[in-house]
């Protein structure tokens, strides 16, 4: 097998040009392949759903969520098996295969609507599809811009589709707009305009999400969390997945066994509906890339939702299992389907078995702050602005990373004017979330509203404002927007709040790779996105 790859759509991507070896993710040319493919045959697939839908036929729910998950599995760190991948592409090319007969005008459809090839042809044709085989760098660049943002929107549906919630105009979009990235006869206007509308349902997905978790678990609220641990043994959950933490915490119960979070679960501790469970014992350490400490330490088995896996070290891979969209060779997979009962018992068992968990800090952390919890605040917070305690807030969300770059955004917490408060959402909270940076007039400095899906209540919370405060354009809030990126569910984040008509956000640690200067450029002259500088000088430009 040829040892080569080019992956460029994290923030971490070698060089900020593109991986091109191995993957710093830890992905490799042989898993980055089956990705490609992966997507190739995806956007095929969803080419001819497109095709079906304009003659007027149905496209059923399975095939949706097929769509959906393939993108999942190809977003950083959620899915390291190149067997599970081929699996992926295989039931895809079959589906695919199948809707195709029913189509009655294939002749204006993509190539990659037709293709069909054996396992032993994967290889060869993956090599073929990737993010350079479109020459031109502004055309690819487009292409990859929208692609991200739609692998961030389908992990978003999928999530709130496996509270049976779903929203066929998302997935009529997603599947167009796939299609659409196949299309020779578009040019760079076409796919500007198409990458504004993905941010429109960007905002829409996390819509659904925010719905979907609302609904079955309650508004968040403003709660306490333990960072300590308890005496029992425990199972580690990470990732997105809140259904599988429900799942997992009714199955846990009466066992003896506790349930921390880890990452992207901690936001789990503010809905209502896991609160009841007093075997839910906390948050345990930190962002992802700390986990090859943290897992090590925590002693039981991790269950990991979504990304971000890090490839385990030995001593403790038996431990680590994935469900749904994650993988990893060698770790064991939970299977279940939409509205299917997951069977955990056997992480449960291995629990058991396993000593407790090392303690590695005592204390607790506030979050909840998502939109219905600040707009039951909106009073106390309105006049805090008024009266001139809280001078400006400025949005931190996002996504945090393993670079030292990203101390930046630790310093820039540290050295904020005492009269501004931080808005945040997302993994990229752990840069700051443990500094103690008081409250102005009981309101916490750092008010984190959830997941990084949750900077839909950010924006709820800004367009709030706006009301409150009788303006007309967002852009003339006292909010300032110092975002950190990582992954692609950070790109449909970005592609939201434009839509939203955000002006002037700041991305971090730096811009993308994926971006061509002509699209970069784009960017810059109609909403004013920059990168970041030293945090003194960015200090003084956000508050004088
Ligand atoms: Fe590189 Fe990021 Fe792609 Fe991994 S996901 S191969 S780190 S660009
Ligand atoms: Fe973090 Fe991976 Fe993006 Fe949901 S867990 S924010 S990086």
């Amino acid at each position: 097998m040829e040892n080569k790859m080019f992956c460029y759509q994290c923030q971490e991507t070698a060089g900020c040009v593109g991986c091109t070896v191995s993957g710093v993710c830890g992905k490799k040319p042989e898993v980055a392949a089956m990705q490609d493919l992966l997507v190739y045959v995806t956007k095929g697939l969803s080419a001819v759903t497109t095709k079906l839908r304009a003659e007027g036929k149905t496209v059923s729910p399975d095939v949706n969520h097929l769509i959906t998950t393939n993108l999942f599995i190809t977003i950083t760190n959620a899915n390291f098996d190149r067997d599970a991948i081929i699996d992926a592409v295989e039931k895809t090319l079959s589906v695919k295969n199948a809707l195709l007969a029913e189509v009655n005008d294939k002749f204006s459809l993509p190539e990659a609507a037709a293709w069909s090839g054996a396992v032993s042809e994967f290889d060869e044709k993956a090599a073929a599809v990737g993010v350079l085989s479109t020459e031109n760098e502004d055309i690819r660049s487009l292409r990859e811009l929208i692609t991200y943002g739609l692998k961030g929107l389908a992990a978003y549906t999928k999530h709130a589709n496996v509270l049976l919630q779903d929203d066929e105009s998302i997935d009529d979009f997603l599947q167009s707009a796939l299609a659409k990235t196949l299309d020779d006869t578009l040019g760079v206007d076409e796919l500007v305009s198409l990458t504004l509308e993905t941010g429109k349902y960007g905002v829409d997905g996390m819509a659904l999400l925010d719905k979907a978790n609302t609904e079955k678990y309650g508004n968040p609220e403003v709660t306490s969390v333990d960072l300590g641990v308890r005496e029992n043994p425990g199972i580690l959950i990470s990732g997105h997945d809140l259904r599988d933490l429900e799942m997992l915490l009714e199955q846990t119960e009466g066992t003896g066994v506790d349930v921390y979070t880890h990452c992207e679960m901690l936001p789990a501790h503010y809905y209502p509906a896991f609160k009841k469970y007093p075997h839910f014992a906390g948050n345990y350490g930190n962002a992802w890339w700390k986990q090859k400490e943290e897992f090590e330490s925590f002693n039981g088995p991790v269950l990991m939702t979504t990304n971000c896996i890090v490839p385990p070290a030995e001593s403790y891979k038996n431990r680590l299992w994935t469900t749904g969209a994650a993988g990893f060779p060698g770790c064991k997979h939970i299977e279940g389907g939409y509205g299917e009962k997951k069977d955990f018992s056997a992480i449960i068992e291995q629990a058991k078995v396993c000593p407790p968990p090392t303690e590695l800090e005592t204390g607790t952390i506030t979050g909840g702050f998502a939109h219905n919890q600040v707009f039951a605040l909106a009073d106390k917070v309105v006049d805090a602005v008024k009266s001139g305690a809280i001078r400006k807030f400025v949005v931190m969300a996002g996504c945090d990373g393993r670079q030292k770059s990203r101390d930046y955004y630790t310093e820039f917490a540290k050295k904020l004017p005492e009269d501004v408060v931080i808005l945040t959402a997302g993994c990229a909270k752990y840069k700051y979330n443990k500094l103690d940076l008081g409250d102005i007039g009981g309101i916490p400095r750092v008010l984190d509203a959830g997941q990084c899906n949750d900077s839909y209540s950010l924006a709820l919370i800004a367009l709030k404002l706006k009301e409150v405060f009788g303006l007309d354009d967002i852009n003339d809030l006292p909010l300032a927007f110092n975002i950190a990126w990582y992954e692609q569910k950070a790109v449909i984040v970005l592609l939201a709040l434009l839509h939203l008509g955000v002006k002037n956000i700041h991305l971090g640690p730096t811009l993308p790779a994926f971006l061509s200067p002509n699209v970069a450029n784009v960017l810059v002259e109609n909403f004013g996105i920059a990168g970041i500088g030293t945090v003194e000088d960015d200090l003084k430009l956000f508050f004088g």
